[in-house]
């Protein structure tokens, strides 16, 4: 294996509790993404991704961890673990693990102790601060709604938690807290599974002092993320991560970094950064944000094709010869891309979703394939709050709408059935009968209607489908130096319809063409002198005229 094997991998992202549930409870398992992993394979993905799977309340399912050494009693046993891994390998299938250290949950017994008085062996394992005039020591504001601080009467001080209070911030200047993480990674390590996702790993070194964020006027806490990304500290912990523990296994690592640019990025997959492999950054995923700045994510603005594309390219531009790129349209915490950038009419699901494909996987990077995305799956549509499960979701609106007032119960539903990271939840569509072949027990979360046209039974023997089509993508990248390694050039910035780029390698060009919109436009960019085209979402070619959603790629030798 070449050491920089991932950078000719694409990953699949498994929500292991949506994925396939073996023992009817309703929840996915491990044993059922084990009886899965054939149909991964033929998608032709070299890794797995899989979200946290350890023993935790689940109060932010799976993310909020109470026992790293040991497998969530829903997903099943580290017996099960140990087959799915030994299965996975033996498929030349590799598992990175889902690594979640800025924050532990509120049941790890490290902060049951830590909780308990200033002066224990773990008091110092997670950010504790006094009162400032009897209130919380500063304006910071939760990623969940609220305030960061939740005040622990028996220490008479505030915890830090930058996501629910059920996820107090590890305190990551203690070293006693990084030989531990250190000490689980290992465990992980030796046990042969092939890297890790760092959850929000940027966030892990706050600013000295602690002081105020940025508030935006009516807003009822300071935005945290300009202040906690990519803190003073972030290089120096994750240098000692790779000495310590990654520099003594081959393995890959993505570090998921909200807030990150892509100068930030290079200092830490940089070639010779000897940290991480790559990064998840946010740029092309938080656009169009709302015109109230007091409502962050939360919006239903249609993006602006220029924008979409300056981000992209921009990050393509900064990392190409200096870092490396992860490349996604979707996840677990993502509505699904094909209703935010392409077109989940019946008219146009399909040929959106391929021509999404289509530009992500011809970029230079990793591309990351989120369960159902190769099926062309889309948003719920929700219209009730009462089918929401995601407390990030429950948190905002009831902030947003029933606290502080700042937009109506309608608009707040508008903006939540656009957004919310309940569209990426619902259960896997396995096929067309009852709960798509997920489950024989009741689902724990309500699937997707549509799973009745949209399933994997349906398009895996069907060589139009989106599956297939993915399938081709995966296996052009898997043939081609050019897509793997290629320089970046964007062509026609300012274009608001088409996403228009080329990919150069030892003398040979890819043009890659994609049209975001419903209309039938003409653009010329030479593709007639083309040597041959190498995929397309519409069967025939009509050289210059670009049909509704059409993509397609042109090799230039
Ligand atoms: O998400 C990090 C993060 O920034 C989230 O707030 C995300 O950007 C937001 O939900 C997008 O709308 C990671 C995990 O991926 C997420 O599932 C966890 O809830 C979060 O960290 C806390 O661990
Ligand atoms: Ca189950």
């Amino acid at each position: 294996m070449s050491k920089q094997w991932w950078k000719n991998a694409i990953v699949y992202q498994v929500y292991p509790r949506s994925y396939q549930d073996s023992n009817n409870d309703g929840i996915g398992d491990l044993p059922g993404l084990t009886q899965r992993l054939p149909y991964i394979k033929k998608l032709g993905a070299d890794v797995i991704w899989l979200n946290p799977i350890y023993k935790s309340p689940d109060k932010d399912n799976g993310y909020d961890i109470s026992d790293y050494r040991n497998i969530q009693d829903a997903y099943g046993t580290m017996a099960d673990f140990d087959k799915l891994l030994a299965s996975a390998h033996h498929q030349d299938l590799k598992i990175l693990m889902d690594l979640v250290v800025n924050h532990t949950s509120d049941q790890h017994d490290w902060f049951q102790q830590s909780r308990q008085s200033k002066d224990n062996p773990y008091s110092d394992y997670y950010i504790w601060r006094d009162p400032v005039d009897g209130h919380e020591p500063n304006n910071w504001g939760s990623y969940f709604s609220g305030s960061a601080w939740t005040f622990e009467p028996k220490r008479g001080q505030y915890y830090l938690h930058l996501f629910a209070p059920g996820q107090p911030d590890l305190n990551w200047e203690n070293p006693k807290v990084r030989q531990e993480i250190w000490s689980l990674m290992r465990f992980w390590l030796d046990k042969r599974v092939d890297g890790f996702r760092m959850d929000v790993i940027n966030l892990i070194s706050k600013p000295a002092g602690l002081p105020d964020a940025p508030q935006a006027p009516g807003a009822p806490y300071g935005n945290v993320e300009p202040l906690v990304s990519d803190g003073p500290k972030l290089n120096d912990y994750l240098r000692e991560m790779n000495d310590e523990v990654l520099s003594h296994y081959d393995v890959m690592t993505v570090g998921e970094m909200p807030g990150s640019t892509p100068e930030d990025a290079i200092t830490y997959t940089g070639l010779e950064a000897n940290e991480l492999n790559m990064v998840f950054q946010f740029q092309h995923v938080s656009l169009s944000p709302n015109a109230d700045p007091r409502l962050g994510k939360w919006n239903d603005a249609p993006v602006k094709l220029t924008e979409l594309k300056s981000a992209l390219s921009r990050w393509q531009k900064a990392l190409d010869g200096k870092g490396w790129n992860s490349l996604y349209w979707n996840n677990h915490d993502q509505p699904r891309a094909v209703s935010r950038f392409g077109n989940d009419t019946p008219a146009y699901q399909e040929l959106s979703a391929k021509m999404l494909g289509t530009t992500l996987h011809m970029l230079q990077g990793t591309p990351y394939v989120y369960e159902g995305e190769e099926l062309g799956e889309t948003n719920v549509h929700y219209t009730s709050l009462d089918q929401y499960e995601d407390l990030e979701s429950l948190n905002a609106y009831r902030q947003n709408v029933e606290e502080e007032k700042i937009i109506d119960q309608p608009t707040m539903l508008k903006y939540l059935s656009h957004m919310s990271r309940d569209n990426a939840r619902t259960p896997m569509q396995w096929d067309d009968s009852k709960n798509a072949g997920f489950s024989k027990g009741q689902p724990w979360f309500a699937l997707n209607p549509n799973y009745t046209k949209i399933n994997a039974a349906a398009e895996v023997d069907d060589d139009q489908s989106v599956f297939n089509y993915y399938r081709q993508l995966i296996a052009l990248r898997h043939s081609s130096d050019l897509i793997v390694h290629g320089t970046y050039e964007e062509l026609d910035a300012d274009d608001e319809q088409v996403f228009a780029y080329k990919r150069h390698y030892q003398g040979q060009t890819l043009l890659v063409i994609s049209n975001f919109t419903d209309q039938t436009v003409t653009r010329d960019y030479d593709q007639a002198n083309a040597s041959e085209k190498l995929i397309g979402n519409y069967a025939d070619d009509q050289g210059t005229t670009l049909r509704p959603y059409e993509s397609k790629v042109y090799l230039f030798k």
